[in-house]
């Protein structure tokens, strides 16, 4: 549930406004963080967007004013009195970064918007929704109950949160509410094509030939409930691929019919490998990614673990196995 008269009364006791959102920011984090700065603004609010790191330049799109800074020193000097901090697509100091956390000190009232799960009594005094598909949806219907138009800078960023994070509507926690919210979006200017473009678009002919090469080498476990793929610094190093646009690449494999579960493994270095998940309901891969010192939601998920590509792979295809097996046969 959503605390809105929390909200409510925060914002209206605020004149300085403090908006963040967790380290190495995705689209979901970054366009619910702008979209609630131009709401806010929109009230009379002294708004500043501040991140632990710059803005990418992948997320420029979004911010044509330039609203979004990313820290330095003076800003802890600069921002001394502070009326709200919110921090947006996370529900933990932890997860925005040391000097932001330091920031986040010299505020009087803090207020987390995020829909990953976590403890009712948190959730009771935030604004938490974990069915929520987005952080974007959570922040269109705020800024919908304060009584504010959709701009159409607000509609691409939110548009932007929630094709990111549904992965263009695939996911099960899309509703009937979030299509409404995007209907209003596009009402607001939003153009799909032009919005899809800027949200997965590669501007080198090479990401194709990489993707190519890495589809190549999707395999299955025998039982076919687990499909998987896995990409090497080598391919990375070889098209000249950021890291950084590689994270869809999971969901090409969301199609497989017979799959439950989807892993991709990237080589990080030769004893560190990230792996992400999705389950296509009936694994909650948060519980495993969690297990594995990593978190995210029970459909998407993700972690980072000390072993080899190779070990990695071996030793995570056998755990979720046997969960797997476990899953059917009760
Ligand atoms: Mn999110």
């Amino acid at each position: 549930m959503v605390n809105y008269e929390r909200f409510n009364s925060l914002i209206k006791q605020s004149k300085t406004i403090v908006i963040t959102t967790h380290i190495s920011p995705d689209a979901d984090g970054i366009g619910s963080q702008i979209a609630l700065s131009h709401a806010l603004t929109k009230l009379g609010k002294q708004v500043i967007c501040l991140n632990e790191e710059a803005l990418e330049s992948r997320y420029k799109y979004l911010d044509k004013m330039n609203i979004v800074e990313g820290f330095s020193k003076p800003h802890l000097t600069k921002l001394k009195k502070i009326d709200l901090f919110i921090i947006v697509d996370a529900n933990s100091l932890e997860r925005i970064g040391d000097n932001l956390k330091l920031v986040s000190q010299l505020s009087k009232e803090l207020l987390f918007i995020d829909h990953h799960p976590t403890s009712d009594e948190f959730t009771a005094l935030h604004c938490i929704d974990t069915s929520s598909a987005a952080t974007g949806e959570i922040v269109a219907r705020l800024i919908e109950q304060s009584n504010i138009p959709f701009s159409f800078e607000m509609g691409l960023a939110l548009y932007t949160s929630i094709i990111i994070d549904t992965s263009s509507f695939q996911y099960p926690t899309v509703s009937s509410s979030t299509h409404n919210t995007v209907a209003k979006l596009l009402d607001a200017g939003v153009s799909p094509p032009m919005a899809m473009k800027e949200i997965y678009g590669q501007t080198d002919i090479s990401f194709y030939h990489f993707l190519g090469k890495v589809l190549e080498r999707t395999k299955t476990t025998e039982s076919k409930k687990i499909i998987y793929v896995q990409i090497t610094l080598k391919d990375l190093n070889q098209y000249k691929i950021d890291p950084e646009d590689t994270h869809g690449i999971i969901n090409q494999m969301l199609s497989y019919k017979p799959a439950e579960v989807i892993c991709m493994f990237r080589e990080i270095d030769k004893t560190t490998t990230k792996v992400s998940f999705r389950s296509m309901g009936k694994v909650n891969v948060g519980s495993i990614a969690q297990a594995l010192g990593g978190g995210g939601h029970s459909y998407s998920a993700a972690t980072i673990i000390k072993l080899s590509l190779k070990n990695t792979i071996n030793q995570v295809l056998s755990k979720v196995d046997l969960i797997l097996s476990k899953t059917s046969s009760s």
